[in-house]
């Protein structure tokens, strides 16, 4: 991305920021308000800063008023509660260092092309979120046992007949990994990030980290709409590029993909003289095992060298030293294998949405004798 593309993203995002809270709003007439990525070259760090940190949001935004904001949980539990920003502070806080990732990241990788955002492949990063456990939420609100399914509603609403996006998430993951976070990276959480609450589901893609929450419902069946049942949704199994898959043949996203990227490579080498290769890697799983490089389109593959700082779902640094024998164009492709096993494949499943795109990257460069 050109310097110039780079300010107009971060004057986006700083629009996104300025936006008016409260009542006071435009109507969006259609969607994808903000939708900004990061430059992959500088996914570098352990944690991505805020400001760098990817945006999607559906809609304008309404940013709800800090004073007046409070998460009202309702639906299978014995008793209701409505939970204001100090409640919330008084209760036992957690903190999860994980990977958010949109469904849609490296859509414009697919061919043939798909209709949707053409993310790049920095639609992705990796934060500390902190807040209140919603297994905290859901005990002292009393969790009926009826209740599968937890409805999620944020607070930006769509033009006139456009479905709104509300989502649920499994009872069982939200027990198990779930937060409403008020912070990220150790500051309030930003307007553009769902201030002054998010819904944090380590290991889910991004459509199940409901922004600006306001409502948590607890219900014996999954939400219904556009945004649960036609979209969000990936093949069973895969079929071929370009055919359409029928609603049946598919299931809901959750858990991310294993997945590497590379954020450093050398633009040109000497026969003997070692370069070195950078990226990260994550996985649905809680751990990245190892990540590997081949020079030979895949026959043989060395490790890379994994960074210290690992949280369960976050992303794994890596880096390669890689030391080039011939003259000519060096292609080094990459691979991830996640904790339960799973290999990042050569080549990811084409599916009509672009979700979870997660082939081996590689880089190309002159190696000159
Ligand atoms: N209320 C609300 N929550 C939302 C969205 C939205 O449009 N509205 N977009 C979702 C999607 S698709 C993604 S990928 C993440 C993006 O989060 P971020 O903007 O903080 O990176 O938010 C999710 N939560
Ligand atoms: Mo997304």
């Amino acid at each position: 991305m050109s310097r110039r593309g780079f300010l107009a993203v971060s004057a986006g995002i700083a629009a996104a920021a300025a936006v008016p809270s409260g009542r006071r709003r435009l109507i969006q007439m259609n969607g994808y308000p903000v939708d900004a990525e990061t430059p992959l070259d500088q996914l570098t760090t352990y944690v991505t800063p805020n400001d760098l940190f990817f945006v999607r949001s559906h809609w304008n935004p309404t940013v709800p008023d800090r004073k007046t904001w409070a998460l009202t949980v309702d639906g299978e539990v014995e008793r209701p509660l409505r939970l204001t920003l100090a409640d919330l502070a008084r209760m036992p806080q957690a903190s999860a260092t994980c990977v958010l990732q949109c469904a849609g990241n490296g859509r414009s990788l697919h061919k043939p092309v798909v209709p949707g955002v053409q993310w790049g492949q920095g639609a992705v990063g990796n934060a500390r979120w902190t807040g209140v456990r919603v297994r905290d939420v859901l005990e002292r609100a009393g969790l009926k046992p009826g209740a599968r399914h937890v409805h999620a509603f944020g607070s930006d609403d769509p033009p006139f007949q456009v479905p709104p996006f509300h989502r649920s998430v499994e009872v069982e993951k939200l027990l198990a990994d779930g937060i409403v976070a008020t912070a990220m990276n150790g500051a309030p959480l930003p307007a553009a990030h769902g201030a002054p609450a998010r819904l944090v589901v380590p290991g889910w893609a991004g459509d199940h980290w409901m922004k600006w929450l306001t409502r948590l419902s607890p219900q014996p069946d999954a939400q219904k709409g556009f945004y649960m049942d036609v979209a969000y949704r990936y093949p069973k199994s895969p079929g071929a590029p370009g055919v359409a898959f029928k609603p049946e043949e598919m299931d809901p996203v959750t858990a991310l993909f294993v997945k590497s990227n590379i954020t450093e490579a050398p633009s040109r080498a000497r026969v003997g003289s070692p370069v070195v290769l950078r990226g990260f890697a994550f996985s649905g799983a809680p751990d990245v095992a190892k990540v590997e490089v081949s020079d030979d389109d895949g026959e043989r593959w060395s490790p890379a060298e994994l960074g210290r700082e690992h949280d369960p779902f976050a992303w794994r640094l890596w880096s390669f030293r890689y030391t080039p024998r011939a003259a000519g164009t060096a292609t080094l492709r990459v691979r991830a294998t996640d904790s339960n096993g799973n290999v990042q494949p050569r080549d990811a499943v084409w599916n009509q949405s672009g979700y979870l795109y997660n082939a081996w990257p590689s880089a190309s460069f002159e190696v000159r004798a």
